[in-house]
């Protein structure tokens, strides 16, 4: 068993978040995770307000433990969002791909707890200063939106500048990984990619099938030249946008066009030629699909084993 401030911070059991993946993460997946001791996550993504509204009353009949919403302040809808978890007072908020600071003031006056997800120390120290309970300090082997940082380079930083809790993100599926992010001086762990496996994980099965098959070497960033790098299974999709932007054949409005909607398709059509299967370079990692309860049960004994058993190679001479 461990316990951290991050326990105290989000009122759970495990230091464990879901991260909120768009087109992903929603209420069902929230819930089981809220129900097994973690914090659940509700992706708020490129959705509007009702959305939003609808899958937190949904996440409050599955569970009556807290779980968090994310927003994704690039989102055409990130107002009206915003304004849907201050009103209904949800304890988490994290947020991903920006800076969250025209929010904090109406977040922070409704008893939420900010939580950003940060690429570099610089967004940490900005975001710390504005009033973050935390920060999710996430490595460039994450899915989705990413930086350039590994996570076993960012998150030691990012502890060294912060007087708040950090947690870390990207490249952790198992108790090793997760043994590893608290000795580099993390208090919680996201997991995203290992999520996707979870029995209660509503994406297309084809997703899952590209889950459960993926490598090492399984994903690529594209979106560099558009300015939102973004991790993904190698597919028709990735590969055909990579060589678009090698090539520089088409317009930057043209890349985007390319690129709207892509994670949708995949998430709910399962569309393995246009669809952005978004995913971390740790899904070669991941080989079963399981109860998101159990996920976080192994997860935690396996980091207990291995932290347990760290004396044995330390010789006292
Ligand atoms: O946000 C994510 N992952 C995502 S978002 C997403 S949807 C999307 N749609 C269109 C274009 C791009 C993405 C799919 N996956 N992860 C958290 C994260 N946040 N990673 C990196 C950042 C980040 C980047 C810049 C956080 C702050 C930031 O600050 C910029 C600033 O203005 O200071």
């Amino acid at each position: 068993m461990i316990k951290t401030p991050i326990c105290d911070i989000a009122g759970i059991k495990y230091p464990i978040f879901q991260g909120g993946m768009a087109w992903i993460s929603d209420a069902k997946l929230a819930a089981a995770v809220s129900n097994a001791g973690g914090l659940g996550i509700i992706s708020a993504m490129n959705a509007d307000a009702r959305y939003l509204s609808e899958q937190i009353r949904t996440a409050r009949e599955l569970t009556d433990k807290p779980f968090g919403v994310n927003i994704m302040l690039l989102s055409p809808f990130a107002d009206e969002v915003a304004k849907v978890a201050a009103d209904e007072r949800i304890p988490i908020v994290t947020t991903g791909a920006g800076n969250p600071g025209k929010y904090m003031n109406d977040w922070l006056a409704a008893g939420i707890k900010v939580i950003p997800v940060v690429a570099s120390v610089a967004q940490a120290k900005l975001f710390a200063r504005a009033g973050a309970a935390a920060i999710i300090a996430e490595g460039g082997e994450a899915g989705g939106h990413v930086g350039d940082t590994s996570t076993m380079s960012l998150v030691p930083q990012v502890c060294d500048a912060m007087e708040v809790p950090v947690i870390a993100a990207g490249g952790i599926a198992d108790g090793r990984g997760a043994a590893a992010a608290f000795m580099l001086g993390a208090s919680g762990i996201q997991l995203g990619t290992r999520f996707l496996a979870a029995d209660e994980c509503t994406i297309h099965s084809n997703y899952k099938e590209r889950i459960l098959k993926a490598t090492d070497i399984s994903t690529i960033v594209t979106g560099k030249k558009l300015g939102h790098p973004v991790r993904s299974l190698k597919t028709p999709f990735s590969r055909g946008y990579m060589k678009a932007e090698l090539e520089g054949s088409v317009s930057d409005e043209e890349l985007e066009a390319m690129g709207t909607g892509a994670l949708r398709l995949a998430a709910l059509e399962g569309d393995l030629e246009k669809g952005c299967f978004a995913a971390g370079q740790i899904a070669g990692l991941v080989s079963k699909i399981q109860p998101a309860a159990e996920i976080i049960r192994e997860i935690f004994d396996e980091m207990e084993a291995i932290l347990l058993g760290v004396g044995k190679w330390i010789i006292k001479q």
